[in-house]
């Protein structure tokens, strides 16, 4: 007994360095007030028909108190965006830690927790970079409730069809990552909750 006691403790301390290895960094569990507008909280909208609502729902959450509730219609040659951090129109839609504050080198995926409905969706998770340059990610809603959805930075693509006027199109994901957002594309309609968005070291 006592002999494997022994040995359950050398292979502990063997793999610590490895269970010590990085956190998960939260960059939002969208918890607090949620709002739109110059003052709000979330930077959203929508233009060419389609239209986005946000509120916070407390019934369906991941983790906290709530989630962040997105109720939108996706229409042919519309679009929209649900955005958080820094450098938007929404004054107060930052995240928790400033972008410069953070060791990017130590993470490489940022992942959000999304509640499917299996509508067959297509929702794109786009990032902006130092140099203003939007990068995307595609998930599909095609499962039911919770689900982790991860996003190696190295499989994010710069966005073809538009790039803000000032983005440096430089074709490099250039750190550190200033916002993200969430877009269903087109045609699709429902409603969706995302929580939890973090830097994971995959
Ligand atoms: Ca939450
Ligand atoms: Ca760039």
């Amino acid at each position: 007994m006592k002999k494997i006691g022994m040995g359950l403790i050398f292979i502990l301390f063997l793999f610590a360095p490895c269970l010590a290895q990085v956190n998960d960094l939260l960059l939002n569990d969208f918890e607090g007030p949620i709002c739109g507008g110059p003052e709000g909280t979330v930077d959203f909208g929508a233009g060419g028909g389609s239209s986005v609502e946000v509120t916070a729902a407390t019934d369906i959450k991941y983790s906290g108190s709530q989630s962040l509730k997105v109720t939108y219609n996706a229409v042919s040659g519309g679009y929209m965006w649900v955005a958080r951090g820094f450098g938007l129109d929404a004054k107060n839609a930052a995240w928790i830690e400033k972008p410069e504050l953070i060791s990017w080198d130590k993470y490489n995926a940022i992942s959000f927790y999304v509640y499917g409905s299996d509508s067959q969706a297509q929702i794109a998770f786009d990032i902006k970079d130092n140099g203003n340059e939007m990068w995307r990610f595609l998930v599909g809603d095609n499962f039911k409730g919770w689900k982790q959805m991860v996003c190696p930075f190295n499989e994010f693509f710069a966005r073809s069809d538009w790039q803000p006027d000032n983005a440096d199109k430089n074709g490099v994901l250039d750190f550190p990552i200033k916002s993200f957002q969430f877009e269903p594309l087109p045609e699709a309609k429902g409603i969706l909750y995302f929580d939890k968005v973090e830097l994971i070291k995959k």
